[in-house]
């Protein structure tokens, strides 16, 4: 039987929900608005799907969507030592950036091997957010802080972030927010009001159809913006969403914890535009990164093209392979029905990394050709 379940995998499990896997201030809205399926992640509910994925997926490259990404977590740091501990954590340089910006920044330990890859968020000289991806650097950052006998504090906000994605975004956060939304540029915030608080709001989200993010700073306005978000959108099609599997293997965008762990470098994850590492003086993992990358990374991240029929869920790695050897293997793979093909995203070894290489890959339902990309499909 438990063979069975191996070969044929479970195509519908409960998640038993109790007090460890929290909620967000917006999950009665995404409860509300039929939500099909959740993953967890930062010991938090995160939702997947809500009609379908390529139903969700059609309708985020068409209108907007409002996404409960709560779960999104801030490490805030804050006090006289908190730029000098954010350059500790990360190879890139940081000593250009400007309150009122926002970073996407690898963070890696002593060996330069990933442990997150969130956006920092530069509040003021001595006030900044981490927004974290699935892993609890929370600790890490409380340790180097304690460790190094550093002057702030550190702790977890109640700030949760509300995504508004999609080509009619602007529309939607202008009707909520006013004219001004217009003027926001990429990777960019300010302070807007809403009930009569000053929220941080920037353009940016885990999606490349355009699209804001609100940093909601205490639970009790959650649901009345989500309520707000949803009446002033209803001309636009607004509806709830979530990160989709399919929009952003299409976009390129990596998941921590699926397509790299502590294993990886920056390099290894195509990341290497977001080091400076000479520059970067103080991170923890400068040494090491420096001497990973005079010598440039064995295996990287690609694009990957699978031939043949929609694959299945990809929940573990799948071998790459060329000649009967593995080169590689994939993290994410799914069916995208705008380029009439399985998308997907692997490390794959230098000697097979070239776009145009033809390799196979081990699916669970069987070997497939596949042929590695110049670069994602956006
Ligand atoms: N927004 C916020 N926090 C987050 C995410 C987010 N935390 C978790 C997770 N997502 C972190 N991972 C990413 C991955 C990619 C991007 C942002 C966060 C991203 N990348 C763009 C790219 O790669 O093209 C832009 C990067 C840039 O130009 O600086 O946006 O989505 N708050």
């Amino acid at each position: 039987m438990l063979q069975l379940l191996g070969v044929r995998g479970l195509s519908m499990v409960e998640i038993s929900l109790s007090r460890r896997l929290r909620r967000t201030p917006f999950s009665d809205g995404v409860e509300a608005a039929g939500v099909k399926g959740y993953t967890v992640y930062n010991h938090m509910l995160l939702p997947t799907v809500f009609r379908s994925v390529e139903e969700d997926y059609r309708h985020l490259k068409e209108a907007v969507q409002v996404w409960d990404v709560a779960c999104e977590r801030q490490v805030e740091i804050r006090g006289p030592d908190a730029g000098r501990l954010v350059q500790m954590l990360t190879p890139r340089s940081l000593t250009r950036m400007l309150p009122g910006q926002c970073y996407y920044v690898p963070i890696v330990d002593e060996t330069g091997g990933m442990l997150n890859d969130p956006v920092a968020v530069k509040l003021a000289e001595d006030r900044w957010w981490v927004s974290i991806a699935d892993s609890d650097l929370l600790y890490w950052v409380k340790g180097i802080a304690y460790g190094y006998r550093l002057d702030v504090l550190v702790d977890e906000p109640d700030v949760s972030p509300l995504a508004v994605q999609g080509p009619k975004a602007e529309d939607l956060m202008c009707a909520v927010f006013g004219e001004q939304i217009r003027s926001l540029r990429f990777f960019r915030f300010s302070l807007f009001g809403f009930a009569g608080r000053d929220l941080v709001i920037a353009r940016s989200g885990y999606s490349k159809q355009g699209g804001f993010e609100i940093y909601v700073e205490g639970g009790d306005i959650g649901m009345p913006l989500w309520n707000a978000l949803m009446e002033a959108g209803k001309a636009m099609d607004v509806r709830a969403g979530c990160p989709n599997l399919i929009e952003r293997i299409e976009s390129g965008l990596l998941s921590y914890g699926n397509d790299m762990t502590d294993d990886n470098t920056p390099h290894e994850c195509g990341l290497g535009r977001f080091c400076n590492t000479e520059s970067a003086i103080g991170c923890i993992g400068r040494d090491a990164l420096l001497r990973v990358a005079k010598e440039g990374p064995v295996k990287q991240i690609r694009a990957i093209a699978i031939d043949g029929p929609p694959v299945p869920r990809c929940d573990r790695h799948w071998p790459v392979l060329a000649r009967g050897q593995v080169v590689g293997r994939i993290s994410s793979a799914v069916w995208s029905p705008d380029f009439k093909t399985n998308v997907a995203i692997g490390m794959v070894k230098m000697t097979h990394w070239d776009a145009g290489t033809a390799v196979t890959v081990e699916t669970p339902e069987g070997l497939r050709d596949a042929v590695v990309q110049e670069a994602f499909w956006n």
